[in-house]
């Protein structure tokens, strides 16, 4: 048994930067890779990765620390511990090839653009997406500036979020913002070009910018996957924690906000607007205790509107102090459950929720699908019945557009979708994930049922990539293979409609006059009442129903 010291690598430059989250405890056995702390930078969340596989003797740093490349963070003892590697370059870019684009501010092996023989209104810099840490394809959440403005060196040009991180990248220059080739939503990878700066200023490459490349490229990011989870079509839409009053009345719009990764994670996980927040940095820039700030306002308002409104506001829960009533543990909730948590809970208090129950006659499809048994072996397919309920949703969709459709932010209209993905639950042992299927109603059933497990799987061992996440139009949560008669399951905003599927159960049920044991499926059927109404949704489910109960119409 070798006993190995595990030390903070290469921050790129960075330091004193805090540890937000430990994900390993005295005694944990990890493996190789495996996540054991989260620190945030100004500049971006990373997590630091075991350089080996072991046991964990003693963790050195808690929760709230501030620490530097070399500082100890705990002690590993395995069998074959590999020596640390070292800690990757600064930059990525001194061991990679130069960009296609010389020009890239970014790149250590651009050539160095002179300030002093450069004349003003003359030099054009190309500036390109800086290594991202092996992460490509990472999307564009905010644009913070636009064509004509002015900037100086380290200012922030655009908010990137992958499924692991948000990174803000600054200008390299300071110059005047001459043309934007990215919008919001944009993919982008290392060495896309992002915008052109008229260079008004010394065209060196900063030393920020160095430190902001570098420390995207040194460690992996921190994953966040509940955002996309819990809300897959809502990825740059900042929750509300309110709607019931603005605070700000000259709320602005989202897209406009200044307010870095950290901000922005806090945000997320309070539930906070940050349209609605005002900044006191420079340029309006949102700090933490903005939101703070924010919050003890909304807090107040509450208590104030509960007084004089008649209990509008929600009374806060009292504090118990359960060991009082006999031995506890107090478990820290993971960020996965307290985001779902956090959405939960958005969604329940913002979407006024009707739940319609219906039971579908599945005894023919039943039959059908069991009939496929060989086939399934053959393709070592398996096929539940969430293939079909995909199909029929699908179909429903089709049938009444009113569920395939999302509110705008400012209530003033109605996204009508003309594709159909769906959202299907996932129970993992790390919290729930909704992995969604894309054009459900262009696949068919074996296709779906390959999709399902492929997505199960991925959801369950945290492969799951952001855009696996993301576009659902409606979801399906299917508890029927662990049990209970009926649910209500809550909205997966900003959808507008979700099916709870519960257990299968074999009824006596009368055709006609006849009395006959059929295999019946408990269905309960959520939507959002500002979007759909009760016709809407007793059609929706009638049609469901009618299709399930002879899923030949499908191919109709
Ligand atoms: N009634 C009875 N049995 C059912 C059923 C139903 N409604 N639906 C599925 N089953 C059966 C399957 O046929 C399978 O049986 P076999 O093992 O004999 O083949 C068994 O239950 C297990 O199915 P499964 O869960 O592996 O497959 P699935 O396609 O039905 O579901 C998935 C896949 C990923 C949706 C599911 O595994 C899951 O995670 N469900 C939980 C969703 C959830 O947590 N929802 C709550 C969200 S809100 O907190």
């Amino acid at each position: 048994m070798s006993k190995q010291t595990v030390t903070i690598p290469d921050l790129g430059g960075a330091s004193d930067v805090e540890v937000i989250e430990l994900c390993v405890t005295n005694g944990d056995t990890v493996s190789e890779g495996q996540s054991l702390i989260v620190v945030e930078s100004d500049k971006a969340s990373m997590e630091v990765p075991s350089p080996a596989a072991g046991k964990i003797v003693s963790i050195e740093i808690s929760e709230g620390n501030t620490v530097s490349e070399g500082d100890i963070i705990l002690y590993l003892e395995g069998n074959s511990v590999p020596a640390v590697p070292d800690a990757p370059p600064a930059s990525a870019s001194e061991e990679e090839p130069a960009s296609e684009d010389s020009s890239s501010a970014v790149s250590d092996n651009s050539p160095a653009v002179d300030a002093a023989l450069v004349p003003v209104a003359q030099a054009i810099e190309k500036i390109v997406v800086p290594d991202l840490g092996g992460a490509d394809q990472v999307e564009v959440i905010e644009i913070m500036v636009s064509p004509g403005d002015a900037v100086a060196e380290g200012d922030g040009l655009i908010v990137m979020e992958s499924d692991k991180a948000s990174m803000e990248m600054p200008s390299p220059v300071a110059g005047v913002i001459e043309v934007l080739h990215i919008q919001s939503g944009t993919s982008l990878s290392e060495g896309d070009l992002v915008a052109e700066i008229q260079v008004t200023a010394s065209a060196a490459v900063p030393e920020s910018a160095k430190a902001a490349t570098a420390t995207a490229a040194v460690m992996a990011p921190v994953e966040a996957p509940i955002e996309s989870a819990a809300a897959p079509a809502n990825e740059t839409a900042p929750p509300t924690v309110s709607a019931q009053r603005p605070i700000s009345p000259s709320a602005v719009d989202a897209k406009t906000v200044y307010a870095g990764p950290a901000v922005r994670k806090l945000a997320r996980e309070l539930g906070v607007d940050l349209a609605r927040v005002k900044g006191s940095g420079p340029k309006s820039r949102i700090a933490k205790q903005d939101l703070h700030n924010y919050l003890k306002e909304v807090v107040k308002s509450s208590a104030a509107n509960s007084g004089s409104a008649g209990g509008a506001a929600i009374p806060a829960l009292p504090e118990v102090d359960f060991s009082q009533f006999g031995e506890i543990d107090v478990v820290p909730m993971s960020r996965l459950h307290k985001l779902t948590a956090a959405n939960m809970h958005r969604s329940w208090l913002n979407v006024p929720h009707v739940t319609q129950y219906d039971d579908a006659d599945i005894t023919e499809l039943e039959a059908f699908r069991k009939s496929l048994k060989p086939q399934m072996e053959k393709r070592n397919i398996k096929v539940s019945p969430l293939p079909f309920l995909l199909k029929a949703v699908a179909a429903a969709l089709q049938e009444n557009p009113a569920f395939n459709v999302s509110l705008s932010n400012d209530g003033e209209s109605i996204i009508q979708k003309k594709y159909i993905h769906i959202g299907m639950a996932v129970d993992t042992p790390a919290g729930l994930m909704v992995p969604v299927i894309k054009d459900v109603d262009k696949k068919g059933i074996w296709e779906l049922s390959e999709e399902i497990m492929a997505m199960a799987e991925k959801a369950r061992t945290r492969k799951l990539q952001a855009s696996d996440m993301q576009g659902g139009c409606f979801t399906i949560s299917s508890l029927g293979g662990i049990g209970g008669q009926g649910f209500t399951p809550i909205i997966n905003t900003p959808e507008v409609g979700i099916l709870g599927v519960s257990k299968l159960t074999t009824k006596p049920v009368y055709k006609g006059d006849v009395l006959m044991p059929r295999k019946m499926l408990p269905l309960s059927l959520s939507y959002d009442h500002r979007a759909v109404n009760g016709g809407d949704a007793g059609r929706f489910l009638t049609y469901l129903v009618t299709l399930l109960d002879d899923v030949r119409q499908l191919v109709l």
